[in-house]
């Protein structure tokens, strides 16, 4: 039967989940606040919601005792669209005090109406060259009010310390004096010119009306991938853009904003749903979200399962993780050791603060690389490489 199963955190004072996990089923699908007549609910039947699970926790918080409950929504209720979907199994329900959806899981039937990523991880490797390592990407910054001079100059220093990707920052939006197009003619050019297989993200920004359009153009002018601010504009926009088959280059899912929707611990959705799950349903090839151990750091647990499920069998192509925020040189062996080898190392600060700047900021950081995937530590790849060791001096080791 074609389905999505969701699964609540509900808190109840007096644990009676029994009740509350009906009245969810009963009021998302076919009930209402007030009594129906029965007759009407009979032939309604197979469009009701159904109580599939209830499994006290035992831990108790300050909303009373926790469960967690899993009600299955039939596909006859809804459209094959993620806003359609996310309004039947947590519309009037998100606003009604605390509970949270920590899963979703779509019928395989239902699944495959969604195309998912259209490069995933293999797509990303095959466009960098890079393999049987974690990919290393960097960050613009400090490009708010400069020009297209200091920009050409940040992304040659990028891209000649073996950065694979470097991407906008995403608060860098359409303006005179690096406006979208112009960023992507000098990226191409600057890509071209180095002899490296380097993509350079550009952020695709502006009304919703205006992007698909934006994206086609950029693509005739030599984009080699985007990033999106998914969040600020909605799961359905992004699948929007991945679906069409013009926009055929990576896109790259950024996670501001989101925070407002699943950082609170008993409220809204998991991290792993939104970061994880849905952004590789809705097509994206990278999902960033915060590692961690960085500046914005998210619980071990969610990140760790923002990645699983970006990579998790499934029939979609794998969404390539990046644990973000704060990363320097010296967090390269816990990420490591935590998202393995197809993850993405990111970073701003990281590089840019370099002594050396970007470039050393760079090599710091594909040392750092190459010596975990070989098994040494830092401190003794350090040894023999300078960036390596001026980045750990300014920055330490560990989380
Ligand atoms: C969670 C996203 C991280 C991001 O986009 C960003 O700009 C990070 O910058 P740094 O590495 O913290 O300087």
């Amino acid at each position: 039967m074609s389905e999505v199963i969701a699964t609540y955190r509900l808190f109840d004072q007096k644990g009676a989940f029994e009740k509350k996990a009906e009245g969810i089923a009963l009021g998302l699908t076919i009930g209402s606040w007030t009594d129906l007549p029965i007759l009407e609910q009979e032939q309604l039947k197979h469009h009701k919601g159904r109580v599939l699970s209830i499994r006290k926790t035992g831990i108790e918080t300050a909303y009373g005792q926790e469960a967690d409950i899993e009600i299955a929504y039939p596909a006859a209720n809804f459209s094959a669209d993620l806003p359609a979907i996310l309004v039947t199994v947590f519309g009037k329900l998100s606003l009604d005090g605390a509970v949270r959806l920590i899963d979703l899981s779509f019928s395989e039937e239902l699944a495959s109406l969604f195309t998912g990523p259209k490069f995933g991880v293999e797509g990303i490797r095959a466009l960098t060259g890079a393999y049987n390592r974690p990919l290393l990407m960097s960050i613009f910054k400090g490009v708010i009010g400069r020009d297209l001079a200091y920009m050409e100059e940040q992304l040659k220093a990028q891209i000649a310390g073996g950065i694979d990707i470097v991407k906008d920052d995403e608060i860098l939006f359409d303006n005179p004096l690096t406006p979208f197009e112009e960023r992507v003619k000098l990226g191409r050019q600057v890509i071209e010119q180095s002899e490296a297989k380097a993509l350079y993200a550009v952020n695709l920004s502006g009304r919703t009306s205006e992007l698909k359009e934006k994206a086609r153009r950029g693509i005739e002018l030599g984009a080699s991938a985007y990033l999106f601010n998914v969040f600020a504009y909605g799961l359905d926009v992004l699948q929007e853009l991945a679906e069409d088959p013009e926009i055929h280059v990576p896109i790259m899912a950024h996670p501001a904003v989101s925070g407002a929707f699943t950082s609170a611990p008993h409220h809204g959705f998991s991290t792993e749903l939104m970061l994880g799950k849905l952004v590789r349903m809705a097509g994206a090839d990278f999902t960033l979200f915060p590692s961690p151990y960085g500046s914005v750091a998210l619980e071990r647990s969610a990140a760790l399962k923002t990645a699983e499920m970006a990579l998790e069998n499934s029939g979609h192509k794998q969404t390539f993780p990046v644990p973000s925020a704060g990363i320097h040189p010296g967090l390269v062996p816990v990420l490591y050791e935590d998202f393995g080898m197809d993850s993405i190392i990111n970073a701003g600060g990281g590089v840019h603060g370099h002594p050396s700047g970007a470039t050393g900021g760079g090599r710091a950081f594909r040392q750092a690389i190459d010596a975990v995937t070989a098994g040494r530590t830092l401190e003794q790849a350090a040894v023999k490489n300078e960036d390596l060791r001026l980045a750990l001096d300014l920055w330490g080791t560990g989380k």
